[in-house]
């Protein structure tokens, strides 16, 4: 495959056959070189949302059900086919996509709502459900999905468990680990596991559906899940600041979580650079006149208006007084509440328009959290990388940083006018140490696909990837699922 040079295909998976084709096409509807179907069709499945990776598989399945499901991977067990589960492939780290001919598994048509309890606000759904479609259904029963991303237009929540995905609210609602009550899912030899638990508390042996939450298809495919969902916030209130300075971001952030506690529901970080970036490509008026370094989004979710409004202005006249920001706004509306959010989920969609964008999904202690990016933009420039007046030829656009500060998970991005060798080079290990020694991860949230899967050492021990290994190789032992990314053999 063209885009992973240092990858060769495993020889011990089998070609596909048109016997296979044939098999397939008994099972679930099929997209096949081998039936016609063009190129471009498969494309949308061989290659990733930031295009950047692309895959060569031959053959897409599209079961309708879990027993379908079950069929597929049992034939492709025996027959040692490597295959790729897909959700709504937004993932960002090359996860969703085949490395060579593996077969892609499409969960675009398991998408049945099964059922909702509106007093427990448990959510039972097939993984194919996309992640706003069952925000959308939540609302209507005065409750919401607990977790919200800028992909959710497209995003699967099958997709979401198996990333483990974090998002904008985690601050608030927690980690999936916490909500999902349980999964039902198949195994890479056939055996339907229905751990579709309704219960907040079984202590009963070992807890399954752990294993599956941000296992990014490796051990089987979630065929469904089920989700304790949070009621629907009466009101919601979003405020914009502008910071001079990381050290203030840090005292803002401290005040919000003393005077806004229980109604805090997210605090985003962006920095100077990726809201210029917004501002150029959306030619939008930005919230406030100010130019500083920093931006804050806070968000409030409670269940009294008056209440919590007068919590976040007493907040905003306290942050103002102290200095500890420049300037401010609160949303007057939901419209305007839209539109702050807009200078935060805008970002990832504006990042490729110079041709291409290096990320950097990271946890780092809160001290240092903005350093990484001041460290990065520094290397580079130090290689003559950076463009700049004094090198207006370098290929690197600029460093920027900004993400989900309550939860210590910093967004590097490195926008740049094309993919390049040299670049990837002077990041990668660079980054990754400098995560090392903090103790950080190298992967917050988007997981590790195959673009961090080579680095996971500067994260975890030899002993706890050796103990993955085992539970790969006891799940999995043909290696069918998603091979060559996540924890390699
Ligand atoms: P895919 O991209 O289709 O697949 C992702 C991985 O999961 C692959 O390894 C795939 O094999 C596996 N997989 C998918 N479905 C299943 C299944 N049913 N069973 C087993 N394995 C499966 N991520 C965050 O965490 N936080 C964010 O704030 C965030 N913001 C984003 C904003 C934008 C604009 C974009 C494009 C992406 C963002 N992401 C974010 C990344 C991405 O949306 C998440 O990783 C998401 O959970 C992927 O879901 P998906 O259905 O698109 O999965
Ligand atoms: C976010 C999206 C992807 C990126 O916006 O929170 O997870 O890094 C990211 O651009
Ligand atoms: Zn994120």
């Amino acid at each position: 495959a063209d885009s992973y040079p240092e990858i060769k295909r495993d020889s011990r998976f089998a070609e596909l056959t048109a016997d296979d084709v044939k098999h397939f096409q008994s099972i679930c509807p099929i997209l096949s070189s081998e039936t016609g179907n063009s190129e471009d069709e498969l494309n949308a499945f061989n290659i990733d949302w930031m295009r950047k990776y692309r895959g060569q598989a031959r053959l897409v399945l599209k079961p309708k059900n879990t027993e379908d499901i079950s069929k597929i991977l049992k034939y492709c067990n025996e027959r040692k086919l490597a295959v790729v589960p897909q959700g709504g492939n937004t993932g960002l780290v090359g996860g969703g996509v085949p490395v060579f001919d593996e077969i892609v598994i499409s969960m675009n048509a398991l998408n049945n709502i099964r059922s909702f309890d509106p007093v427990s606000g448990i959510l039972v759904a097939d993984a194919g459900v996309i992640l706003e479609t069952a925000d959308s259904h939540l609302r209507k029963h005065g409750h919401i999905f607990p977790l919200d991303l800028g992909a959710k237009g497209s995003c699967h929540i099958g997709g979401n468990v198996a990333t483990n995905a974090g998002g904008l609210r985690l601050l608030r609602y927690g980690s999936l680990h916490g909500t999902v009550l349980g999964v039902e899912a198949v195994l890479p030899d056939g055996t339907i596991l229905d751990d579709l638990s309704l219960l907040r508390k079984n202590n009963t042996g070992y807890d399954l559906k752990q294993l599956f939450i941000g296992s990014e298809g490796t051990i089987g495919i979630i065929t469904a899940i089920s989700v304790l969902c949070p009621q629907m916030p009466k009101a919601q209130n979003v405020a914009f600041f502008a910071v001079e300075s990381f050290d203030k971001v840090q005292k803002t952030f401290v005040k919000a979580k003393q005077q806004l506690s229980e109604i805090l529901s997210a605090f985003e970080l962006m920095d100077a650079g990726t809201q210029s970036l917004v501002a150029k490509v959306t030619g939008k008026k930005r919230p406030l006149e100010s130019q500083t370094p920093f931006y804050v989004l806070i968000e409030t979710s409670g269940s009294n208006p008056e209440h919590d409004s007068e919590k976040l202005s007493t907040l905003l006249e306290d942050l103002m007084e102290s200095g500890d920001v420049t300037d401010g706004t609160l949303a007057e509306s939901e419209t305007q509440a839209r539109e702050l959010w807009g200078w935060r989920e805008g970002i990832p969609e504006v990042l490729g328009h110079g041709g291409g964008v290096y990320k950097y999904d990271v946890s780092i202690p809160l001290a240092e959290f903005y350093t990484l990016v001041e460290d990065t933009r520094a290397h580079l420039a130090s290689q003559g990388l950076l463009k700049s007046e004094s090198n207006p030829d370098g290929v690197v656009i600029d460093v920027v940083g900004y993400g989900h500060m309550g939860d210590s998970n910093l967004h590097l991005n490195i926008p740049v006018s094309q993919y390049d060798k040299r670049i990837e080079k002077a990041l990668e290990p660079f980054v990754y140490i400098w995560i090392q020694k903090r103790r950080g991860s190298i992967s917050a949230e988007h997981g590790l696909g195959v673009a961090k899967s080579e680095f996971v050492g500067y994260s975890r021990a030899e002993t706890e990837l050796g103990v993955m290994r085992m539970l790969k190789k006891l799940f999995d032992p043909n290696g069918i699922m998603n091979p060559y990314k996540y924890i390699k053999a």
